[in-house]
């Protein structure tokens, strides 16, 4: 297979673009999209600072590669979770983060569009220093060895994803989900109508009192594509998945999918599209929810709807008691 700008041997067939592309082509072209995604979307300015939720995967890598190219201020965020798996699954993946950030740290990289002697930087933020617990001891605690830590794991994520957004001035968190996620994430949703998670899913959050506007810059690429970019672009990155991820019922949304796909080139991009379009044009408005009085939580800060702690900080003392 060609490369339909250059003739040279194409490395990937996007069949629902109906596009093969070189290495170089394709490199250029992945920026491109996300560039465009950023202005359809209205995701954020050039003059915004940026801050990239880097969990050591491709996705994130990937996404924070493409917004430093693209000359934007990002920089990134790792969130140590304390999760081992037989592998050290956090450790190898804060590694994979603070191998990617090293390559822009010596200066003068030409692959940074930066106007001046910026360079990018890692946040690093370990759940189990900061609080004494990692997630799995955290939702052991409140579970009492029941279930996977993933409900215990979101929440801690967002809450200190949000805080430290927040506390350090960017604009906008920014997450890896591409084209496969959003689309399975719309899958499950409307299996079960979630009309109110659906009237909020889309590529642009927007910012509320207190909560920092979250975009999905990639929410139009397929995984695929995402592992390809790495591969071309040299980033090494973690090819486990957090072993809690096994089972997952998005897991099987996405393999459906795929398997979709596969019969009909297209479907899934045509899924996702297609929902943002309909809600463009109203679809949901009946069912957006009004936005629920808030109030800071007495111990963070953060907004919350509860009368005294946010859900973050009652998880917290919850877990202290079972010490
Ligand atoms: S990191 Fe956390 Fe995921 Fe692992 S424990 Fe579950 S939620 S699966 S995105
Ligand atoms: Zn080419
Ligand atoms: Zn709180």
């Amino acid at each position: 297979m060609k490369c339909r700008k250059c003739g040279e041997t194409a490395v990937i067939n996007m069949r629902q673009h109906k596009l093969a592309l070189c290495a170089d082509h394709f490199g250029q072209w992945v920026p491109a999209q996300v560039e465009k995604s950023i202005h359809k979307y209205k995701m954020f300015t050039p003059e915004e600072r940026v801050l990239v939720a880097a969990s050591g995967g491709k996705d994130s890598l990937a996404l924070w590669d493409i917004l430093l190219r693209l000359g934007y201020h990002a920089d990134g965020l790792y969130l140590g979770l304390g999760i081992d798996g037989g592998f050290d699954y956090s450790g190898e993946s804060q590694r994979k983060c603070e191998a990617f950030v090293s390559k822009f740290e010596s200066s003068n990289n030409p692959e940074v569009a930066s106007p001046d002697s910026w360079t990018p930087t890692l946040h690093i933020l370990s759940i189990p220093e900061l609080y004494g617990a990692s997630i799995p001891q955290a939702a052991q605690r409140v579970q009492r060895g029941r279930g996977k830590p993933c409900s215990v794991c979101g929440l801690i994520k967002r809450h200190e994803m949000n805080r430290i957004a927040h506390d350090l001035g960017y604009s906008a968190l920014a997450t890896g989900h591409n084209l496969d996620d959003e689309a399975a994430a719309l899958f499950g949703n409307t299996m079960t109508w979630q009309v109110g998670y659906l009237a909020r899913q889309g590529p642009v959050l927007p910012a509320q009192d207190g909560f920092a506007r979250k975009i999905k810059p990639l929410c139009r690429l397929y995984e695929r594509e995402m592992a390809a970019y790495c591969l071309v672009r040299g980033i090494d990155y973690i090819y486990e998945e957090c072993p809690y991820s096994l089972g997952a019922t998005s897991i099987a949304h996405k393999e459906l999918l795929a398997e979709l796909e596969r019969r009909s080139p297209g479907a899934r991009q045509n899924f996702y599209l297609s929902f943002l379009k309909a809600k463009e044009e109203g679809f949901l408005d009946d069912h957006q929810v009004p936005p629920a009085r808030m109030h800071a939580c007495e111990r963070c800060g953060q907004p919350t709807t509860a009368p005294d702690l946010c859900a973050f900080c009652r998880l917290w003392v919850r877990v202290k008691s079972q010490e």
